[in-house]
């Protein structure tokens, strides 16, 4: 973030149309893979949608081009949905922006990992490419199969504790890795979709919560690549490494390539 804050600011002192990209800037990316409900009850087709936009401050959207892999895994086996994605346009609080729609075949019970290979996108305030690497899950009938494996992403947080059902109040440590190794020093951006979006109408909801003051929430990774963070609050919680990937250019400029991870807190009631 350090260098991607201080890339902003300079953008910020060389125009003045930047400064309506401050927003945008000043808070995190995040690639979203969204379903309203993680826990699956029946099989059939699951709706998701895969947005790029700024969550918790239900912010400025950021237009999607078609993702370069989108699929899913299930008890060790992989499927292809790339077949699955359909364009739509996301209506945000601000503006709206390309995104898609796909379902996922959930049919026997356990742990569906989606994993979301997005196209580089140009941020023209930072001068660089970002490529958010994105797994998401679900899981049906309670039973646990997938959750705590490695996917085998360029980079990817894995998660130490159960991605679908964790507690508010309690907390979640995942480890970043960067093929196959664990990254330490890390940086963590971390997000709660404060404005959840609705499925039918592809459009941001009123939100719940605003975004703390002083930017981004932030957690460091560990000599051993982990970090912890507490959950305070029930619904999805986004976790993203910051140029935690092994490349780090694209058509001649930077690239940062991020792994990004999708958690689903509840309320004890
Ligand atoms: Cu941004």
């Amino acid at each position: 973030m350090t260098f991607r804050f201080r890339a902003a600011t300079a953008a910020l002192a060389l125009t003045s149309a930047a400064a309506f990209m401050l927003p945008a800037a000043a808070n995190a990316h995040f690639q979203l893979s969204y379903t309203p409900e993680v826990q699956i009850d029946r099989p059939g087709d699951v709706p998701v949608k895969l947005i790029f936009w700024h969550p918790f401050e239900n912010g400025h959207a950021m237009d999607m081009a078609k993702p370069l892999d989108f699929y899913m895994i299930h008890r060790g086996e992989k499927t292809d949905l790339t077949d699955r994605l359909t364009p739509i346009t996301f209506q945000g609080a601000d503006n709206t922006a390309d995104a898609w729609e796909a379902t996922v075949p959930v049919k026997r019970a356990g742990d569906y990992v989606l994993v979301t290979v997005p196209a580089p996108y140009y941020e023209e305030s930072e001068d660089i490419y970002i490529q958010q690497i994105t797994k998401a899950y679900l899981n049906r009938g309670t039973m646990p199969t997938d959750w705590a494996e490695a996917q085998g992403l360029p980079t990817e947080i894995v998660p130490l504790n159960k991605p679908t059902n964790i507690i508010a109040g309690s907390t979640f440590s995942g480890v970043v890795l960067s093929n196959g190794e664990p990254v330490p020093g890390a940086e963590i951006e971390i997000e709660y979709i404060a404005a959840e979006p609705d499925m039918a109408a592809n459009s941001t909801t009123e939100p719940t919560v605003s975004p703390l003051p002083g930017g981004s929430v932030v957690a460091v990774t560990d000599a051993d690549g982990t970090f912890t963070f507490g959950i305070p609050k029930a619904g999805y919680w986004g976790f993203a490494a910051l140029g935690s990937g092994p490349e780090t250019e694209h058509e001649g400029k930077e690239l940062s390539q991020d792994a990004v991870i999708w958690i689903r807190a509840y309320d004890l009631k």
